[in-house]
């Protein structure tokens, strides 16, 4: 009852910002992401009739408290899903190095998914693996699939008609990503508490939710027709209406570093420049530069000049789960 699976981030070019049931993970607006090769998960589930307790190492060491709790009550669900009341050992490893600015808990509620439904013998289809998965983590269960994939928001109450589906496979189009890091600090207002607040007091929600539908279709078409201006003016401005909401908060907030806006505006510079780039900020003060392969030189050495960065860690397009079976895929 073993199984490891291998799961990639991704990053949002139409945010994930808001939700309307906690418990069950379910968004207020559909979102579309690229899954990243250079960041992932692998991560080994087996369950075992002797444990009494889960148990989880992250990176060979024992982890408790809160992120434990996350584990272990996703184990929940697939053993209730299984009717199997079997503990396990779990042994992740990650390669999103935490400084970048990914959430690991995408690629990680991803591996975790995969792995442990395999191992409990659940024969899950892609679509019932990330419905599984985004009660996890909402933005995991677009890392089900590699490429571009879009959460679909569903409108159930019981979150049935949630999940991902693909948009385009990683072979579609070569375009690539480029996570400036700026800061290793822990954030104050984790995604989280950062949402709630949003959802629950800035005036500014209901348009960032009214504007999701036409900034879905047409990048959509974008992607469709490898139209790199309009994908990045879309994620672009995507990106700045939901840091907008937050300061509409009350309190109000913002992730932003003075070290954010430089790299704002440095990629505006580039594009004044003729090389087009685009920018996009998840729920952190760090920086993704989308642009296309000609042009990796030039912005790398142009980020990586920018006062206040401390690393340029570059990627690729990437595939969805994969399962490993002495580093084998299988
Ligand atoms: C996203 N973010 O679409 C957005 C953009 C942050 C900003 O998904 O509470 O860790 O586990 O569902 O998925 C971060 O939120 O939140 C996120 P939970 P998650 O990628």
């Amino acid at each position: 009852m073993k199984a490891t699976a291998k799961a990639h981030t991704n990053i949002a070019l139409i945010k994930y910002w808001g939700k309307r049931n906690e418990a069950l993970i379910l968004p207020t607006n559909n979102s579309l992401s690229i899954t990243l090769d250079g960041f992932y998960t692998t991560t080994s589930v087996e369950f075992k009739e002797e444990l009494l307790n889960d148990r989880f190492l992250l990176n060979d060491t024992v982890v408790e408290g809160e992120q434990f709790q996350r584990v272990t009550q996703f184990l929940d669900l697939v053993r209730s899903l299984s009717g199997k009341e079997l503990f396990a050992e779990v042994a992740s490893v990650n390669a999103v190095p935490t400084a970048a600015g990914f959430a690991s808990s995408a690629s990680g509620f991803a591996a975790l998914a995969a792995a442990s439904s395999k191992a409990i013998g659940l024969n899950l289809t892609d679509t019932e693996l990330s419905r599984l998965t985004r009660q996890g983590s909402g933005s995991a269960c677009r890392s089900v699939f590699g490429g571009f994939a879009e959460w679909q928001k569903g409108e159930a109450e019981d979150g049935s008609d949630s999940y991902a589906v693909p948009i385009a496979p990683m072979e579609h189009w070569d375009i690539r990503v480029a996570a400036v890091v700026l800061s290793s600090k822990m954030k104050k207002v984790s995604s989280r508490a950062g949402m709630r607040r949003t959802v629950e007091t800035s005036p500014f929600f209901k348009g960032w939710v009214d504007s999701i539908h036409q900034d879905l279709e047409a990048i959509k078409e974008g992607i469709h027709n490898k139209d790199f201006e309009k994908v990045g003016e879309i994620a672009e401005a995507n990106c700045l209406k939901m840091h907008a909401t937050t300061l509409g908060a009350i309190p109000p907030f913002t992730y932003w570093l003075d070290t954010t806006l430089s790299v704002m505006q440095t990629v505006q510079q580039l594009r004044d420049s003729g090389v087009p780039a685009y920018f996009t900020i998840d729920a952190g003060p760090n920086v993704k530069v989308l642009y296309l392969p000609e042009h990796e030189e030039k912005v790398q050495e142009t980020l990586r000049n920018i006062p206040g960065v401390s690393d340029v860690k570059l990627s690729r397009v990437g595939r969805g789960i994969s399962y490993l079976e002495d580093d084998k895929v299988v």
